[in-house]
């Protein structure tokens, strides 16, 4: 059987394309020296597809920053307000629409579908002219084949991008409608890769796992009409993935290309469709090793569903692939030096998938394979049955303690009134949401820790002191509610998974987030409890600093499941109980030790929510069920507070209301305090925290700036429910730019509030 993937992750095992970006953004490297990076990346990363055996190596999957932008690019789809060419996009050009420059916002970024991965937004408007700059793609290419490899190039289709695209600022196109335009270029690009001798195009249109409009059912049926009858072209493998397909799937199979890939891993279901009614002479790549998570295929199943699939299509036009690109995953599992043997056996990283993908294919070549899928057997069998995977106290807590929780706390209004007597803060309190600048010293500190250059004593007295430190300044510039600063954590979903059982924390485990930034998704193997309190001592040591109250700070459940590897072989809701559970533990333990206000983030939530409509009743209800879990077992005089980000909150705004937190923050800055329209309409009758600064830049806001923003948010919310903080955590900024903005924005409450008090 023909073997490939959807792409690999590009950013390198030990993540060389983020560290050559970096210099090179701080001109530390020429662009030589970056390019010469790039081009060893690729080639190393053909060669481990062509080591695995596997039929295509991919190409086009490589980009410096972002594959939606490289393909804007590609088209010329470059916003006239940045004043560039758009028929020659230089490398300084392409970075300066990825992260924007003096005059210049960047594009805006957004999150990929239900990845992790965030793209940046193309701008389209009545005036951009199309144009073809197909090197990006042809380059690679011809590289791969120099190499002896072949390559099979995947692409964004265009559907798809025009799909994700918004219109320009001053511009009420619909993005889509320049379909027509675009088309001829992509058959133009078809053309040109045909005449490298490419055979085989991977064409992504992603968005058909979502809910479709009719005008973009129409979109796919003209543009694959168009580009399948219009000159010279490789085949078209025409690829989805992400989720089901469903009641798209009919309409898919009979576009007219040569093939078709399924997502078999988030929809088996469509894998058994498409069998059935793909038409006679198609190719059906089946999605059968899960580029999503990072566990070990079950070899069996995917053989099963392989024969299913051999029964009513012929062997020759049967593929065999990832679910999608690779990218969403680790590299490679031979870093790895502490993961516990038993859970090690049980992963798979990209480099590993290779493999999985080359075995499966094998099947039906009737060689001595069959002890591997034994010893595949045992490994999954011996998942079910580890110490760790099953915790009976856990499992009873679960279904014993939890039915009697009452997840209702006491009315609002009567909380509010015994918090306030409890903490007597000023109108309009003043906070910020957690973190305090993560400067290159403790990121030092925590690396030779871990080396162990720095014995344990040492480095607690070390981030004890950066915690006095960051009390001492919240204090001088007149906070009302305190955070501790969170130097002794990473990150927050990793410092909450090594404090839990259940969870594994990988040392290289890095998947790219957006451009060079990553994160290290911990795995989350088996069932979860928290055998200590995890935060208690920094807040309580933070607390004995000041007679401010310090807020505690945990992370949700739904953001710690959104931002981990989850375990397969339970359901979600299991997982996501067990962690609330976990939570609620530690907020009580918080509670009893004195933290008066407890704020779990919920940064996730907004962005997890699934693609397709009809599944995302379960998924907020879900949600919002974990967060009561942990949050009703506290005295209506404790303070629960939360955090989203920037989001559009109209989809939940409903399980916002249900989560029935006393304060939420919310991103409000760039939007003008916009996002505020909604809470003001369906008349949310908590308190409110709109931030005022935009943290996202290091510009230090005027006090005349915050004032207005405060004017701008009185005149949604009430004064009594209305609280003063930044946009969100201060983790990226570094001191001195965080000082002058809190300075202006203590300045600016404090002329609000006397403004507020002569009208009262
Ligand atoms: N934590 C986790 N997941 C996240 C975020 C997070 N996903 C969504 C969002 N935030 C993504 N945003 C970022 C922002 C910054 C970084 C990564 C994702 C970042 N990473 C460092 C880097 O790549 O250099 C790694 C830091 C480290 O060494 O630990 O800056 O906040 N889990
Ligand atoms: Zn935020």
């Amino acid at each position: 059987l023909t073997t490939h993937i959807g792409g690999y992750p590009r950013i390198g095992a030990q993540r060389e394309l983020k560290w050559a970006l970096e210099k090179y953004w701080s001109s530390k490297i020429t662009r030589d020296e970056l390019e010469q990076t790039a081009s060893e990346l690729r080639q190393r990363h053909w060669q481990e597809q062509q080591g695995a055996g596997l039929s295509f190596v991919t190409t086009n999957d490589f980009s410096f920053y972002d594959q939606v932008l490289d393909t804007a690019c590609v088209f010329g789809i470059v916003p006239e307000r940045f004043g560039l060419s758009n028929t020659a996009v230089s490398l300084d050009d392409y970075f300066s629409l990825a992260r924007g420059n003096k005059d210049h916002a960047a594009l805006a970024l957004t999150k990929w579908f239900n990845t992790n991965y965030h793209y940046l937004v193309p701008e389209i408007s009545e005036k951009i002219d199309f144009t073809l700059n197909p090197d990006h793609i042809l380059i690679p290419i011809r590289e791969a084949i120099e190499l002896g490899h072949n390559p099979k190039p995947v692409l964004i289709g265009p559907v798809t991008l025009l799909s994700l695209s918004r219109p320009a600022r001053g511009s009420q196109i619909n993005p889509l409608s320049r379909l027509p335009e675009l088309l001829p270029h992509y058959a133009k690009l078809l053309q040109e890769i045909k005449a490298e001798g490419v055979e085989w195009i991977q064409i992504d249109e992603p968005i058909l796992s979502c809910d479709l409009s009719p005008e973009q059912h129409k979109a796919l049926a003209s543009a694959y009409d168009y580009l399948s009858n219009t000159g010279t072209r490789p085949n078209i493998l025409l690829a989805s993935y992400y989720g089901k397909i469903a009641n798209n799937l009919n309409r898919t199979l009979t576009l007219p290309v040569e093939g078709f890939h399924i997502d078999a891993v988030s929809a088996p279901e469509d894998i058994c469709t498409a069998a059935r009614y793909l038409p006679e002479g198609k190719v059906l790549s089946i999605g059968i090793v899960d580029a999503q998570n990072i566990w070990i295929n079950d070899l069996n199943q995917s053989r099963a569903t392989i024969e299913q699939v051999a029964s009513r299509v012929p062997k020759e036009l049967i593929w065999i692939g990832t679910s999608c690109s690779l990218q969403h995953v680790p590299h490679q599992l031979d870093s790895e030096n502490h993961l516990d043997a038993n859970i090690l056996n049980w992963l798979a990283f990209a480099k590993e998938k290779l493999n999985e993908v080359s075995l499966l294919s094998r099947l039906f070549n009737d060689d001595h394979e069959e002890s591997r899928f034994a010893h595949n057997a045992t490994l999954i069998e011996s998942r079910k049955t580890a110490a760790g995977s099953y915790v009976d106290s856990v499992r009873q807590r679960v279904s014993t303690e939890l039915p009697k929780i009452t997840l209702k706390r006491t009315a609002f209004e009567t909380r509010q009134k015994s918090q306030r007597e409890q903490l007597k803060l000023p109108l309009l309190p003043t906070t910020t949401i957690g973190s305090f600048p993560q400067t290159s010293e403790i990121r030092q500190a925590r690396a030779k820790f871990r080396k162990g250059g720095l014995s344990h004593a040492q480095y607690q007295s070390f981030l004890q002191q950066k915690t006095k430190e960051c009390i001492e300044h919240q204090e001088k510039l007149g906070l009302d509610v305190l955070v501790h600063g969170e130097f002794e954590r990473n990150d927050m979903v990793e410092y909450f998974a090594e404090g839990l059982e259940g969870f594994a924390v990988t040392e290289f485990g890095w998947v790219q987030s957006y451009g060079s930034r990553c994160t290290k998704p911990p795995i989350i193997w088996g069932d979860v409890h928290r055998p200590k309190a995890i935060t208690l001592d920094w807040i309580r040591y933070a607390q004995s600093l000041t007679n401010k109250p310090v807020k505690g700070m945990l992370t949700g459940t739904t953001t710690i499941l959104q931002w981990s590897f989850i375990r397969t072989d339970i359901p979600r809701i299991e997982v996501s109980q067990q962690i609330a559970l976990a939570l609620r533990d530690e907020v009580l333990d918080l509670e009893a030790s004195g933290t008066k206000i407890i704020q779990l983030d919920e940064a996730a939530l907004r962005e997890g929510l699934p693609l397709r409509k009809d599944e995302q009743a379960a998924y907020l209800e879900e949600s919002c069920h974990s967060f009561l879990i942990s949050t009703s077992g506290v005295e209506d005089s404790t303070q629960i507070h939360t955090h989203m980000c920037y989001s559009q909150f109209d989809a939940i705004f409903d399980t916002i209301i249900d989560l029935d937190a006393d304060v939420i923050s919310i991103e409000t800055t760039r939007n003008r305090m916009a996002l505020l329209d909604v809470f003001q309409q369906k008349n949310y009758p908590n308190e409110i925290g709109p931030g005022v600064w935009d943290i996202h830049s290091p510009r230090v806001p005027s006090v005349e700036e915050i004032s207005d923003l405060i004017q701008r948010a009185l005149q949604h919310i009430p004064a009594e429910r209305l609280w003063i903080n930044p946009d969100c955590g201060l983790k990226t900024r570094a001191w001195p730019e965080t000082i002058a903005s809190l300075k202006h924005l203590v300045q600016a409450t404090l002329s609000a509030r006397a403004n507020l008090s002569e009208k009262f």
